[in-house]
């Protein structure tokens, strides 16, 4: 192997790193980028300890009060890196059809010009001043079948100590390895080289971002930014685009869906797996509290946002959660919608851009109904509830998240780290509308499912359309994260669960939800929260083939009787609200399904037209 000259530069590989392959590639990333040193993480606890510290000299991360937030800190990032970047994410197929047209494609010899090979390439000399963190990581149970190692380079501190937060991250990922296991390579930059004597800032990024992946050979690039998505590389970037491609490849699943446990007072078990677009509530409902009715039902989390199923032996779908952290949205989660998370984060957090309060805790917009008369906002600016009435200024920002690790969730399920996963029992597809889409409605097959899932869709808020109520479709929640071609992938569906079928096993039922339908009063009329446990009741009573329904044109929907109402006051007349199908307004949502199926029709499979004409002539019958 063409190892590189790296003058003056060690690159102090631990001997328990036994893979040839992996320190040349270390070797080669530390030359390209020109990083002043490279650390080899092993994600011990004083590891951990020792680079907090490091980042709160750096002014990067503050230290919370230690007696009302323990081991906590806060870190805010430069306000022009506060979320990922879908315009700037890109998937470099060698053809562009497999990127398919949901995607931001470049030819791979192109992108490697201008990231690794050209003479202006970004990735030349970035890491400049800086260490080079290696960062062994496991996604998914250590050395489960269904489980994929990653090692990122990065130069920030932050997503190194993230990465241990959010992953199963240290040196064990190397005695899984062993001498020649695979792994995704992902590396990082920060994109802000030090000139020497150059003092660093606080959260250091570059206004060019480049998020990349490149499927083929199975590595991810990202450039400028150090925020989320874009920078932890596990997440979005590796369990759902490479990962997709590798399921596709090795029939699996990567989805967008957090995984539940679901106990009835019988002790009767089931496992549930849900796709909700970003920010849907995807952390509440997987740690849902059922309300005071439902004595004896027990739910229980096993992830949060990322599910990897594998067909078992038995022909059942078997889901891991590869993640072992949750990074979920702080405004709006308080003691009312989400008391189990709440807990979750009364210590071991690193939160980012919420608010500071004066005595060293944080605040964010939704955490109580008055807001502490002063704060440091999230650009660490003074704040008051007067500014916020005048300006319209936000204490944190929309997007502020936690970082916690998974073991501090109280309803933690107790097979959350089992390594071969849980059998599915239904899958859930929910987006936002606030008209159109039932409350809940069974699929009577799995193409019908399929078809749900592909053609659910939700309405952006006004902030990100300019205006209220343009749907945009998010099929399966997966539209910012997939991998290759939409329409190949819902082959993929289709495949394997024709695939199943035909070993004579029984699927997981598909479920479509619409928490978010409003009245004329323009409100939500449907609670939510823990009384989406009524919804989940009745999924499972119809997979034991006690709940009824009643057949529509989508599917089978609970009547008003067929749910159970205790403690709710809920009456028919809004059920009728939440639940009905208009038929105008179903001819228009199909109209919308036929724009995707056009914007995907190469390669769409002919089952999902032919389910919108099923749709359309019952609706025209009816
Ligand atoms: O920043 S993340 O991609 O991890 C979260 C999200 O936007 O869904
Ligand atoms: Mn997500």
């Amino acid at each position: 192997m063409n190892r590189p000259v790296l003058e003056g530069l060690r690159l102090n590989t631990p001997a328990y790193v036994k893979h040839d392959r992996l320190i040349a590639w270390v070797a080669d990333i530390a030359a390209l980028t020109e990083a002043a040193d490279v650390y080899w993480c092993d994600g011990s606890d004083e590891e951990y300890r020792r680079l907090t510290e490091q980042l709160v000299a750096a002014g990067t991360l503050l230290k919370l009060n230690p007696e009302l937030r323990p081991s906590s800190f806060l870190a805010r990032s430069d306000p022009s890196d506060v979320a990922r970047v879908e315009d700037r994410t890109f998937i470099c197929s060698a053809k562009q059809e497999d990127a398919g047209p949901t995607n931001n494609w470049m030819a791979p010899a192109e992108m490697r010009a201008l990231l690794q090979t050209g003479d202006q390439a970004l990735f030349k000399g970035a890491m400049r001043g800086r260490t080079l963190y290696v960062v062994p990581f496991s996604m998914g149970p250590l050395g489960s079948h269904i489980a994929h190692v990653g090692i990122e380079l990065t130069d920030s501190p932050y997503v190194a100590v993230s990465m241990r937060v959010m992953t199963r991250m240290g040196r064990q990922v190397f005695d899984v390895l062993g001498s020649d296991g695979a792994f995704v390579p992902c590396v990082h930059t920060v994109g802000a080289p030090l000139q020497a004597g150059q003092a660093d800032v606080a959260w250091p990024c570059n206004k060019t971002k480049y998020i990349v992946h490149y499927p083929e050979t199975r590595e991810i690039w990202s450039y400028g930014s150090g925020y989320g998505g874009n920078a932890l590389l596990g997440k979005k970037c590796f369990a759902l685009r490479i990962a997709s491609t590798m399921g596709r490849e090795q029939g699996w699943l990567a989805e967008h869906m957090l995984i539940l446990g679901v106990t009835n007072p019988q002790g009767r078990k089931y496992h549930v797996a849900a796709a909700f677009p970003s920010a849907c509530g995807k952390t509440n409902f997987s740690m849902l509290v059922p309300p005071a009715g439902f004595k004896g039902w027990k739910v229980t989390t096993i992830g949060d946002d990322i599910a990897w199923i594998k067909p078992g032996a038995d022909g059942r779908l078997y889901a891991i959660n590869p993640e072992a952290g949750y990074f979920g949205v702080a405004p709006g989660t308080n003691d009312h919608t989400n008391p189990n998370c709440m807990a979750s984060l009364k210590r071991d957090v690193i939160f980012t851009n919420v608010a500071l309060t004066d005595d060293g805790d944080v605040w964010w917009e939704g955490m109580t109904d008055t807001p502490p008369a002063h704060l440091i906002d999230w650009q660490g600016r003074d704040w008051t509830p007067a500014l916020a009435k005048e300006t319209g200024s936000k204490a944190a920002h929309p997007n502020a998240r936690f970082t916690v690790a998974a073991t501090n969730n109280p309803v933690l399920d107790g097979d959350w780290d089992n390594a071969d996963g849980v059998a599915i029992d239904a899958f859930i597809f929910g987006g936002r509308r606030s008209t159109t889409v039932p409350l809940v409605t069974e699929a009577r097959n799995w193409t019908e499912g399929v078809y749900m899932a592909a053609t659910m869709g939700s309405e952006t808020t006004a902030a990100a359309a300019g205006q209220q109520g343009v749907v945009r479709r998010d099929p399966f929640a997966m539209l910012p994260f997939m991998g290759y071609n939409m329409a190949d992938y819902f082959q993929h569906w289709l495949q394997l669960g024709a695939k199943l079928q035909g070993q004579g096993a029984a699927l997981p039922r598909i479920y479509c939800v619409n928490w978010f339908r409003k009245g004329a009063d323009g409100k939500f009329v449907w609670p939510g929260y823990g009384d989406n446990m009524r919804v989940l009741e009745w999924m499972l009573g119809r997979i034991e083939g006690r709940s009824q329904g009643a057949d529509n044109v989508f599917g089978v929907s609970p009547r008003y009787e067929d749910l159970r109402w205790d403690g709710l006051a809920f009456t028919r007349e809004q059920f009728a609200t939440v639940i009905g199908i208009d038929k105008a307004a179903w001819q228009q949502e199909l109209k919308l399904h036929a724009e995707l199926f056009k914007q995907l029709e190469h390669g769409l499979p002919a089952e999902l037209p032919a389910t919108m004409q099923r749709i359309d002539a019952r609706l025209a019958a009816g």
